[in-house]
Protein backbone atom coordinates (compact mmCIF):
# COMPACT_ATOMS: atom_id res chain seq x y z
CA UNK A 1 0.00 0.00 0.00
CA UNK A 2 2.81 2.41 1.14
CA UNK A 3 4.55 1.46 -2.35
CA UNK A 4 1.30 2.09 -4.23
CA UNK A 5 0.99 5.79 -2.94
CA UNK A 6 4.86 6.23 -3.40
CA UNK A 7 4.30 5.40 -7.19
CA UNK A 8 0.59 7.62 -7.33
CA UNK A 9 2.86 10.54 -6.04
CA UNK A 10 5.88 9.82 -8.34
CA UNK A 11 4.00 10.12 -11.47
CA UNK A 12 1.17 13.39 -9.89
CA UNK A 13 4.68 15.08 -9.82
CA UNK A 14 6.18 13.64 -12.84
CA UNK A 15 2.77 15.00 -14.74
CA UNK A 16 2.86 18.12 -13.26
CA UNK A 17 6.62 18.65 -14.81
CA UNK A 18 5.63 17.88 -18.25
CA UNK A 19 2.63 20.30 -17.99
CA UNK A 20 4.96 22.65 -16.78
CA UNK A 21 7.41 22.10 -19.69
CA UNK A 22 4.56 21.92 -22.14
CA UNK A 23 3.41 25.29 -21.08
CA UNK A 24 7.20 26.62 -21.39
CA UNK A 25 7.12 25.17 -24.92
CA UNK A 26 3.87 26.90 -25.79
CA UNK A 27 5.49 30.01 -24.85
CA UNK A 28 8.49 29.51 -27.41
CA UNK A 29 6.49 28.27 -29.99
CA UNK A 30 4.45 31.27 -30.11
CA UNK A 31 7.25 33.79 -30.06
CA UNK A 32 8.53 31.53 -32.44
CA UNK A 33 6.13 31.77 -34.97
CA UNK A 34 5.80 35.82 -34.56
CA UNK A 35 9.58 35.90 -35.74
CA UNK A 36 9.04 33.90 -38.70
CA UNK A 37 6.34 36.04 -39.53
CA UNK A 38 8.09 39.27 -39.01
CA UNK A 39 11.15 37.86 -41.51
CA UNK A 40 8.63 36.48 -44.18
CA UNK A 41 7.14 40.40 -43.89
CA UNK A 42 10.54 41.64 -44.88
CA UNK A 43 11.11 39.27 -47.65
CA UNK A 44 7.96 40.25 -49.28
CA UNK A 45 8.52 43.84 -49.06
CA UNK A 46 11.76 43.67 -51.03
CA UNK A 47 12.67 46.35 -48.48
CA UNK A 48 15.92 47.94 -48.55
CA UNK A 49 15.89 48.67 -44.67
CA UNK A 50 19.30 48.38 -42.82
CA UNK A 51 17.54 46.01 -40.67
CA UNK A 52 17.79 43.07 -43.23
CA UNK A 53 21.57 43.73 -43.44
CA UNK A 54 23.46 41.42 -42.05
CA UNK A 55 26.14 43.76 -39.95
CA UNK A 56 30.01 42.42 -39.13
CA UNK A 57 29.27 39.45 -41.70
CA UNK A 58 32.45 39.21 -43.22
CA UNK A 59 33.25 36.87 -46.82
CA UNK A 60 37.04 36.05 -46.83
CA UNK A 61 37.47 34.99 -50.77
CA UNK A 62 40.97 33.25 -51.67
CA UNK A 63 41.89 34.19 -54.87
CA UNK A 64 43.34 30.90 -57.32
CA UNK A 65 45.88 32.30 -59.97
CA UNK A 66 44.56 31.63 -63.68
CA UNK A 67 46.20 32.14 -67.07
CA UNK A 68 49.18 30.75 -65.88
CA UNK A 69 50.22 33.37 -63.58
CA UNK A 70 51.49 33.41 -59.56
CA UNK A 71 49.20 35.88 -58.46
CA UNK A 72 48.16 34.30 -54.91
CA UNK A 73 46.23 36.63 -52.08
CA UNK A 74 42.84 37.19 -50.24
CA UNK A 75 40.07 39.99 -50.64
CA UNK A 76 38.15 40.44 -47.77
CA UNK A 77 34.34 42.13 -47.74
CA UNK A 78 32.94 42.91 -44.39
CA UNK A 79 29.04 44.70 -44.60
CA UNK A 80 29.16 47.37 -42.79
CA UNK A 81 25.67 49.34 -41.38
CA UNK A 82 25.35 51.20 -45.06
CA UNK A 83 28.40 49.77 -46.96
CA UNK A 84 30.58 47.05 -47.57
CA UNK A 85 33.96 47.38 -47.24
CA UNK A 86 36.47 45.49 -49.58
CA UNK A 87 40.56 44.77 -47.78
CA UNK A 88 42.52 43.57 -51.50
CA UNK A 89 45.85 41.79 -50.30
CA UNK A 90 47.70 40.04 -53.48
CA UNK A 91 50.83 39.47 -54.39
CA UNK A 92 52.77 37.89 -57.26
CA UNK A 93 51.53 40.22 -59.92
CA UNK A 94 53.61 42.52 -62.32
CA UNK A 95 54.72 45.86 -61.45
CA UNK A 96 52.15 48.48 -62.35
CA UNK A 97 48.32 48.82 -62.81
CA UNK A 98 45.67 45.60 -63.01
CA UNK A 99 42.09 45.89 -62.87
CA UNK A 100 39.77 44.31 -60.65
CA UNK A 101 36.00 43.80 -61.11
CA UNK A 102 33.34 41.70 -60.23
CA UNK A 103 32.14 39.88 -62.30
CA UNK A 104 28.71 37.96 -62.90
CA UNK A 105 29.39 34.17 -62.34
CA UNK A 106 30.75 32.74 -58.54
CA UNK A 107 32.38 30.40 -61.31
CA UNK A 108 36.56 29.71 -61.70
CA UNK A 109 36.46 26.59 -62.45
CA UNK A 110 38.27 27.38 -66.08
CA UNK A 111 41.92 28.07 -66.31
CA UNK A 112 41.42 31.23 -68.21
CA UNK A 113 38.85 32.50 -65.60
CA UNK A 114 36.26 33.16 -68.35
CA UNK A 115 33.93 30.65 -66.71
CA UNK A 116 33.60 33.36 -64.36
CA UNK A 117 31.37 35.63 -67.09
CA UNK A 118 31.62 38.97 -68.50
CA UNK A 119 31.53 42.18 -65.61
CA UNK A 120 28.62 42.01 -62.59
CA UNK A 121 26.05 44.77 -64.10
CA UNK A 122 22.71 44.15 -62.56
CA UNK A 123 21.85 47.42 -63.24
CA UNK A 124 22.31 47.68 -66.91
CA UNK A 125 25.07 50.25 -67.57
CA UNK A 126 27.80 50.93 -69.02
CA UNK A 127 31.15 49.87 -68.03
CA UNK A 128 33.59 53.30 -66.26
CA UNK A 129 34.89 54.88 -63.65
CA UNK A 130 33.36 54.50 -60.08
CA UNK A 131 32.25 57.92 -58.69
CA UNK A 132 32.85 59.87 -62.66
CA UNK A 133 30.69 58.15 -64.66
CA UNK A 134 28.77 55.35 -65.23
CA UNK A 135 29.84 52.42 -64.54
CA UNK A 136 28.47 48.43 -63.50
CA UNK A 137 28.45 47.81 -60.02
CA UNK A 138 31.41 45.50 -60.22
CA UNK A 139 33.30 48.35 -62.01
CA UNK A 140 35.99 48.62 -59.26
CA UNK A 141 38.90 49.92 -60.83
CA UNK A 142 42.50 49.51 -60.57
CA UNK A 143 45.29 48.01 -58.23
CA UNK A 144 48.71 50.11 -58.03
CA UNK A 145 51.16 46.73 -57.90
CA UNK A 146 54.24 47.94 -56.25
CA UNK A 147 58.19 46.54 -57.48
CA UNK A 148 57.65 43.75 -55.14
CA UNK A 149 54.03 42.43 -56.91
CA UNK A 150 52.09 43.14 -53.73
CA UNK A 151 49.58 44.99 -53.85
CA UNK A 152 46.74 46.35 -51.54
CA UNK A 153 43.15 47.98 -51.50
CA UNK A 154 40.91 49.49 -49.78
CA UNK A 155 37.50 49.83 -51.18
CA UNK A 156 33.69 50.80 -49.94
CA UNK A 157 30.65 51.27 -51.40
CA UNK A 158 26.56 51.19 -50.14
CA UNK A 159 25.85 49.99 -53.71
CA UNK A 160 26.84 46.56 -52.50
CA UNK A 161 25.84 44.40 -49.64
CA UNK A 162 26.70 40.69 -48.22
CA UNK A 163 23.40 38.54 -48.41
CA UNK A 164 20.85 41.07 -48.78
CA UNK A 165 17.43 40.36 -50.11
CA UNK A 166 17.97 43.11 -53.09
CA UNK A 167 19.40 41.20 -55.91
CA UNK A 168 20.89 44.66 -57.23
CA UNK A 169 23.70 44.92 -54.54
CA UNK A 170 23.95 41.30 -53.20
CA UNK A 171 27.48 40.15 -54.24
CA UNK A 172 27.20 37.13 -52.88
CA UNK A 173 27.54 33.98 -55.61
CA UNK A 174 29.77 36.29 -57.90
CA UNK A 175 33.45 36.21 -58.91
CA UNK A 176 36.50 38.91 -58.45
CA UNK A 177 38.48 38.77 -61.60
CA UNK A 178 41.98 40.51 -61.23
CA UNK A 179 43.42 41.31 -64.93
CA UNK A 180 46.83 41.13 -66.47
CA UNK A 181 46.62 45.17 -67.28
CA UNK A 182 44.84 48.28 -66.44
CA UNK A 183 41.55 49.31 -66.57
CA UNK A 184 41.10 52.47 -69.42
CA UNK A 185 37.49 53.10 -68.00
CA UNK A 186 36.64 53.01 -71.68
CA UNK A 187 36.62 50.68 -73.35
CA UNK A 188 33.37 48.26 -73.46
CA UNK A 189 32.33 45.65 -71.99
CA UNK A 190 34.97 45.29 -69.89
CA UNK A 191 37.72 48.42 -70.24
CA UNK A 192 40.53 45.92 -71.95
CA UNK A 193 41.83 44.82 -69.01
CA UNK A 194 43.25 42.04 -71.01
CA UNK A 195 43.96 38.48 -69.78
CA UNK A 196 42.15 36.81 -66.09
CA UNK A 197 45.27 36.80 -63.47
CA UNK A 198 43.12 35.20 -60.61
CA UNK A 199 39.92 34.61 -59.59
CA UNK A 200 37.70 34.01 -56.56
CA UNK A 201 34.22 33.35 -55.50
CA UNK A 202 32.49 35.56 -52.87
CA UNK A 203 30.44 32.87 -51.03
CU1 LIG B 1 37.13 42.11 -65.07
Amino acid sequence: MKKLVIRIMALALTMSVTSCKEGNETEKQTDETEKSHEEGMDHDSHDHDETTLMVDKKVIVTMSAKSGSDVSGEITFVQGKEEVNMYVELDGLTEGAHAIHIHQNGDCSSDDGKSAGGHWDPTMEDHGKWGENMHHSGDIGNLEVAADGKAKLEFSTDKWCIGCDDEKRNILGKGVIVHASADDFESQPSGAAGAREACGVIK
